[in-house]
């Protein structure tokens, strides 16, 4: 008999024993297992039946809801085309494509896109191409990187390098990039706590730069890199003025300024990229998941043209960036990447999800007094709700309130005592109410 067949709801241990999976607690969910089945729109189906509402639109990935009949028939179509195409020396039209629909999106037309295969894939490029570009240009010194505290930039020997999450760093320390500094993160709940969008304190954190340039040089430094909007840490908006100012001191020190839009890239805060949200523009903007809603893996960063340009010396039959992937611009991905961006426009799915935002912060903020919740945070379309941590055992009451939710019909994210939010565009104004509602059941169910 086919293994797969043999899970249950129920499925024993043994039949789960062999996938070690991500970021799981590996024990607790092999002694009670959440299957997934299947999924439609913002909801999952699982194994026993029970429906639940999708209210982290996947991990962060999947504004369309779950198999959009046009992205699937983009897919199908493509597999029945050209399942593979190599893209060193080789290229299909799809791929150039979809390269000059996402610059058009981020309002960048003239810019240049390097596809990858995932987030993390994109952080590491954008950092190879910062240290490249620099020292293609007679600055070879410049090859520190500044990542920020509480920063998430995937699990690549770059990312967890400049990343500012301590579990995701402490166990792998001698695989870390050298010369890397931290900015402070921004995040003082004695300032901010249950501020509605963006903190007004903090823009002075930005300043931190400078005393980092005047410790290293700036004359070492290739780039900064930051999330506009910090995800996985919890939703961790950037105070007013703060993107602008660190985008001041890179530009007077000629360091090169990255925004990691993997979460907010697409959509996510109403407008195209969180650059235009906050009115910001890096120089090197990397993204993946909602860019084809997860269909099929698919990242990639967004170089000026002046980078790409620097690049273009020597003689024109060498190659000018040694780097990519065997599945960049996989077909498949780049398929599911252009009737994505097609529904975007033809559904008005941005505009949705910025007529969304202030339905979801009106609703977020109600849970206020709401047991153990300790602070509410809220950008575009994703919020987050901090609670208090039990006594000895962190992360134990978002796992409870978690749980109750589940019982409510709804999958919500949690990360240590952070509850995350950010639901798929497709929802109704009913849906993103009924979701804090169900989740206000489930915290008071957790209270007791
Ligand atoms: N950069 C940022 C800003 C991210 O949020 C990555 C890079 C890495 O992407 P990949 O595709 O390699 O996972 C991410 C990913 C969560 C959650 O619940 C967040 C991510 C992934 C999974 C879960 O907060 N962010
Ligand atoms: N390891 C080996 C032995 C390989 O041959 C390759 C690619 O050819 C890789 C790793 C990298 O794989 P990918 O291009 O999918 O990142």
């Amino acid at each position: 008999m086919n293994a797969v067949n043999q899970l249950h709801p129920d499925a024993s241990e043994e039949a789960l024993r062999a996938w070690w999976m991500p970021f799981t607690h590996n024990r607790m969910f092999k002694a009670k297992p959440r299957l997934i089945a299947s999924a439609k729109g913002a909801y999952f189906t699982m194994k026993d039946g029970r429906r639940l509402y999708d209210c982290l639109s996947g991990l962060w990935c999947s504004p369309l809801g779950h198999s959009h009949p046009r992205v699937v028939e983009a897919v199908k179509r493509q597999l029945d085309t050209l399942d593979f195409a190599p893209s060193f020396q080789m290229g299909h039209e799809p791929a150039f494509e979809l390269a000059t629909r996402i610059t058009q999106l981020a309002g960048r037309p003239k810019d240049r896109v390097f596809f990858v295969n995932s987030g993390s894939e994109s952080v590491d490029t954008a950092l190879k191409i910062a240290v490249a570009y620099h020292r293609a240009r007679g600055e070879a010194s410049r090859t520190r990187i500044i990542g920020r505290e509480r920063g998430y930039h995937g699990v690549g020997m770059g990312g967890i390098s400049v990343g500012g999450i301590a579990p995701n760093r402490k166990m792998f320390a001698p695989l870390m990039i050298p010369g890397v500094d931290h900015l402070p993160h921004t995040y003082n709940p004695a300032e901010m706590a249950y501020s509605v969008g963006q903190p007004t304190w903090g823009a002075h954190l930005a300043d931190d730069l400078e005393r980092i340039v005047a410790l290293h040089d700036a004359s070492t430094i290739a780039a900064v890199i930051v999330e506009p909007m910090q995800g996985s840490t919890g939703v961790v908006v950037p105070p007013k003025g703060y993107l602008q100012r660190l985008r001041e001191i890179c530009t007077k020190h000629g360091i090169l300024l990255i925004f990691d839009e993997v979460i907010t890239g697409f959509g996510r805060l109403g407008t195209p990229f969180g650059a235009d949200f906050f009115g910001v523009q890096p120089d090197l903007t990397t993204f993946a998941k909602a860019v084809n809603n997860a269909t099929v893996p698919l990242g990639g960063v967004i170089a000026r043209d002046e980078i790409y340009e620097t690049f273009m010396i020597g003689p024109a039959h060498m190659i000018e960036f040694f780097h990519g992937y065997t599945y960049s611009a996989h077909p498949l991905a780049i398929a599911a990447g252009l009737a994505t961006l097609d529904v975007m426009a033809d559904e008005k799915l941005i505009e949705k999800a910025a007529a969304l935002a202030p339905v979801l912060e009106r609703a977020v903020h109600s849970l206020r007094g709401e047991p153990n919740v300790i602070d509410i945070r809220n950008v575009g379309l994703a919020a987050a709700i901090e609670l208090a941590p039990m006594a000895g055992k962190p992360g134990m009451k978002a796992i409870q309130v978690f749980e109750k939710a589940m019982e409510e019909g709804l999958l919500v994210r949690f990360s240590g005592d952070i509850l995350a939010v950010a639901p798929p565009f497709i929802s109704s104004v009913d849906e993103v109410e009924s979701m804090v509602e169900g989740l206000r059941r489930a915290l008071r169910a957790a209270a007791v």
